[in-house]
């Protein structure tokens, strides 16, 4: 199989249900076009939440992780919506914001995310539509925002999927905008039970893994940085490390799968983003994807 990884990599990834791969994206060239983007829509928080009178200052001068976390604070509320790309599963309203950027225009930045994505899947690549840009707060300001969609206990990613996606090979590629270090809230990952295949999950504070089925193997701790990826299968247990600094840790997680597979969320719009058969299938046109989530928008939660 193509793409960039060697196959110690895609062993590792078969056997152990994940890989941390360091400086796949170029921080500058790959990532700082999607960041300012990000900057852009905290101005446009910062400015509305302001006029409303829930913030004393627009806080311009700190850097986007502690600027969010102090808007939160500020205002009471955790505004995780209004970043992100995906529409939420329950009591999508008109008024619901969200942000259908940047995955599209940022296909060219993405392509050294796809070329180590073609290496686990193949040449026909579908972008799945469960994908977030995240900004987890530092636990402890919960307090005054209450609890955080963020909050992300021990789960597998097929526990926010449709039954009828169980076999599909769905890959989660979690990337940070920021520092994602073992304090902030990175990803912790339990190796080498994905063979288990889906445990079954409840519902309380987030979905997670039923805890008599916990598998028994040591976790460990995807400390990571701006242009590393952490791949992960949909069966490995997985959960986020509280954020005990006192700013926001972001990142964006994006899902990929073969062309054709079931999506897991059929209400919600995929796209080809890779091709060799069929070029022409990928999407390239951003106004089209936008159109497709208006869509989803006007058919109600899925
Ligand atoms: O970013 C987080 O805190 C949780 C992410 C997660 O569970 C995922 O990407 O599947
Ligand atoms: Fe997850």
């Amino acid at each position: 199989m193509g793409g960039s990884l060697s196959p110690e990599q895609v062993e590792q990834f078969d056997e152990q249900g994940y890989l941390l791969v360091k400086d796949v994206l170029d921080p500058e060239t790959d990532l700082d076009p999607i960041i300012a983007e990000y900057d852009g829509v905290l101005d446009a928080l910062a400015d509305e939440l302001f006029e409303a009178g829930e913030i004393e200052s627009k806080y311009e001068d700190l850097p986007f992780g502690k600027r969010l976390s102090q808007i939160y604070v500020d205002s009471g509320k955790v505004h995780s919506q209004y970043f992100d790309f995906s529409l939420p599963q329950k009591g999508v309203q008109h008024a619901t914001a969200f942000w259908t950027s940047p995955l599209l225009d940022a296909v060219e930045s993405l392509k050294p995310l796809l070329d180590a994505v073609e290496s686990l899947l193949g040449e026909e690549i579908t972008c799945n539509p469960i994908q977030h840009l995240r900004a987890k707060p530092p636990d402890a300001y919960e307090e005054h925002t209450g609890p955080s969609f963020h909050n992300a206990p021990w789960h597998q990613d097929a526990a926010v999927m449709m039954a009828e996606a169980e076999a599909s090979e769905i890959i989660t590629c979690w990337l940070p905008l920021g520092e994602a270090t073992a304090e902030m809230g990175c990803m912790e990952v339990l190796p080498g039970v994905v063979e288990r295949g889906y445990l079954a999950h409840k519902s309380e504070g987030g979905t997670t893994i039923v805890p008599e089925l916990m598998p028994q193997s040591e976790p460990v701790i995807m400390d990571c940085r701006q242009g590393d990826v952490v791949f992960m299968s949909r069966f490995t247990p997985h959960r986020s490390r509280p954020n005990t600094s006192n700013r926001c840790r972001w990142s964006l997680d994006l899902r990929y799968q073969p062309t054709g597979q079931h999506t897991g969320r059929t209400g919600h719009p995929d796209f080809v983003v890779r091709s060799a058969s069929s070029p022409d299938s990928v999407l390239t046109d951003h106004d089209e994807w936008c159109r497709r989530w208006v869509d989803a928008f006007d058919m109600g939660p899925s």
